[in-house]
């Protein structure tokens, strides 16, 4: 008796946690050169390459967290070419995402000017159930690097195109990736919450944009990102 009851308890429990393993599918957007691959190279194996070699359509990684004790997430964060010869595939792309980063280099104006060309591609080729874009958060990469974009501008921009917040972040310094990431998650799996308890009415309207969020609202958490194979 003892016996089955130890089997139905580890059943359950196995039952438990698998129903807390969820798998999200995150774009990385921006134009040529922001810094895409590198952002995601540097999360999943926290390694940095100075050299550029273009993405060719679309790539792809794979990080398992460990969110908490009960929530397991496989994250698959898929990295856009920025090159205008792959835009016509990005539907394709796009397809079952439920979160998205743009991407600009803080050291080329035209990549911020990109900004909203991927945000509004993004808003018009995916819709959640409520009717609301999904979760995007923008990313001022190369931060180690003297910026030529004014703050107030970033700020400006992330509202007016309906980011959540905005992050300041460097590939090769390892600077505001592990929060970012962590951010846009905690707002999926709040969204993802919203919506199945009751079709997104409890969704908010439009979330204001956390102003002068970045990094500093998420202390380093490196303990909660276990590494796998990317
Ligand atoms: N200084 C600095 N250089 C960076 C940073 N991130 C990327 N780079 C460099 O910028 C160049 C472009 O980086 P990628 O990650 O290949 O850019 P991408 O957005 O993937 O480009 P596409 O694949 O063409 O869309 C490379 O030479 C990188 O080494 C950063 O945070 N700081
Ligand atoms: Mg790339």
């Amino acid at each position: 008796m003892q016996f089955i009851l130890k089997i139905l308890y580890i059943n359950m429990n196995t039952a438990n946690y698998k129903n807390k393993e969820k798998t999200f599918k995150v774009l990385v957007l921006g134009d040529v050169g922001t810094g895409k691959t590198s952002f995601i190279r540097r999360y999943v194996s926290q390694k940095f390459f100075i050299n550029y070699k273009a993405t060719i359509g679309s790539d792809f990684a794979l990080k398992v967290i460990d969110w908490d004790e009960n929530c397991q997430i496989k994250l698959q964060l898929w990295d856009i070419a920025g090159q205008e010869r792959f835009s016509s595939m990005t539907r394709v792309y796009y397809r079952d995402a439920v979160g998205a980063f743009v991407a600009f280099d803080v050291t080329r104006a035209a990549t911020f000017d990109a900004v909203a060309k991927w945000k509004q591609d993004v808003d018009t080729k995916l819709i959640l159930p409520t009717g609301l874009p999904i979760p995007a958060v923008l990313l001022a990469n190369k931060c180690d690097q003297e910026s030529i974009v004014r703050k107030d501008k970033v700020n400006k921009l992330c509202e007016d195109l309906g980011f959540l917040c905005s992050f300041e972040t460097s590939a090769k310094e390892n600077i505001g990736i592990d929060e970012s990431i962590k951010f846009l998650l905690t707002k999926i799996l709040e969204t993802e919450q919203s919506v199945s308890s009751n079709a997104g009415v409890g969704l908010p309207e439009k979330e204001p944009p956390a102003r002068n969020c970045c990094a500093c609202h998420y202390p380093k958490t490196k303990s909660l990102m276990n590494d796998v194979d990317g």
